[in-house]
């Protein structure tokens, strides 16, 4: 990737195509008409779930689960906001990025969502019609999990065998970046924001809870690395914070039968204030925007709860979205990466213990070799 780069100072900065920032990330559906769609794909996704019938099934699941999930979303304003943020801070990212590396610019964001538009192939045809020599897929999720970045790489690679056979871009990877400091600093900015709020004879005895999506005790089982990370982020923030509250990793939105992480973020709610905790600060730990699981679950589910479970006080923080200091945290880590000298985390290579899954291999390879 670094003899691309030292290539393209040859071109002039005006007739030069940009460097690509491709952020994925999940992606949520924009409007009601697009809440099918986004749960086929999602129920679709071998990579995340392996049901029998999958192309049968997943169409099943995804119709009936339809209206309840369309409901959700009617009560957060009608849609996700995700595809909104991204847009944002990938262009605010991109022309910071421009100022710490003239030499790699222009630099152009585009989003690549794996259940929602633009989809993975949109952001190839956009690549492609931008000319595009040099790319850098940076997810958006900070901590890695083969259910989440691990799925979006897959397909890249399988999309890029389509789209892309000739191998006309080089690709990068920012695959996992949840022990970054200056990820760790723009959570502490929004912790301290968040513990201003409460009142200040309870405040130091706040206790500081870091939620996260939950996963499968299946695929935690299989070696899949995203509980430590979390908890490694978690530690970093608390490090940052500086100011000895205690704090707790929970795991939220858990769904259907079978086993997931724990303990559950409801009941760490409902539990906490019955052995002495009166005060909380939720922290969504595992996503960069507001999405449906902070602005449904938490704010509209929960945290009205919060007086019945026994709280005296219960507030989340704001979601880092176009803070300045998370800006500034995407724009760093992107120059760092461009000015470093690997093409993907070392911990990328290694693959969980018990994967049986061959497109993780396939991804290995292809970004071994870029
Ligand atoms: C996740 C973040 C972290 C059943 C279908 C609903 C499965 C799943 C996840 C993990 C999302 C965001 C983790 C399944 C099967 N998973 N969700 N894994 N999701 N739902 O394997 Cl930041
Ligand atoms: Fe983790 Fe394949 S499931 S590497």
């Amino acid at each position: 990737m670094h003899m691309m780069l030292r290539r393209g100072l040859s071109g002039t900065a005006a007739g030069r195509p940009p460097t690509a920032l491709v952020l994925m990330n999940l992606g949520g559906p924009a409007t009601q008409e697009d809440v099918h769609p986004f749960l086929l794909r999602l129920f679709s996704d071998s990579d995340l779930i392996q049901i029998p019938f999958q192309s049968m099934s997943s169409r099943f699941i995804a119709r009936r689960r339809t209206p309840s999930v369309q409901g959700h979303y009617a009560k957060i304003g009608g849609g996700s906001p995700i595809g909104m943020w991204t847009e944002k801070q990938g262009r605010a990212a991109a022309s910071q990025l421009d100022t710490l590396c003239p030499s790699s610019s222009p630099h152009k964001a585009y989003t690549a969502f794996r259940y929602a538009t633009p989809l993975t192939a949109d952001m190839i045809a956009q690549l492609k019609a931008d000319g595009v020599r040099r790319a850098i897929a940076f997810t958006q999720y900070p901590q890695y999990s083969c259910s989440t970045t691990g799925s979006s790489l897959n397909e890249l690679v399988r999309q890029l065998r389509v789209h892309d056979p000739e191998g006309s871009i080089s690709w990068s990877l920012i695959d996992r970046w949840g022990q970054d400091r200056l990820l760790a600093k723009a959570f502490a900015q929004l912790i301290r924001d968040g513990l201003e709020r409460f009142p200040a004879d309870v405040r130091d005895s706040v206790v500081v809870l870091f939620s996260a999506h939950s996963l499968p005790m299946s695929v935690v089982n299989r070696g899949d690395t995203y509980p430590t990370e979390v908890a490694q982020t978690a530690q970093r923030v608390m490090e940052e914070l500086g100011a000895g509250h205690v704090h707790r990793v929970i795991w939220q939105s858990a769904v259907g039968p079978r086993a997931w992480l724990g303990p559950a973020t409801e009941a760490s709610l409902k539990g906490l204030p019955r052995v002495g905790v009166r005060n909380a600060l939720l922290v969504p730990i595992a996503f960069t925007s507001d999405h449906i699981e902070t602005l449904f679950e938490l704010d509209l589910d929960y945290i009205p709860k919060a007086k019945e479970w026994g709280f005296d006080n219960l507030r989340r923080t704001e979601s880092l979205n176009d803070h300045p200091a998370f800006i500034e945290c995407l724009a760093s880590l992107a120059a760092r990466h461009i000015e470093g000298t690997h093409d993907t985390s070392k911990d990328f290579a290694v693959r969980c213990a018990n994967c049986t899954n061959s497109a993780c291999d396939d991804t290995r390879h292809f970004f071994a070799k870029a």
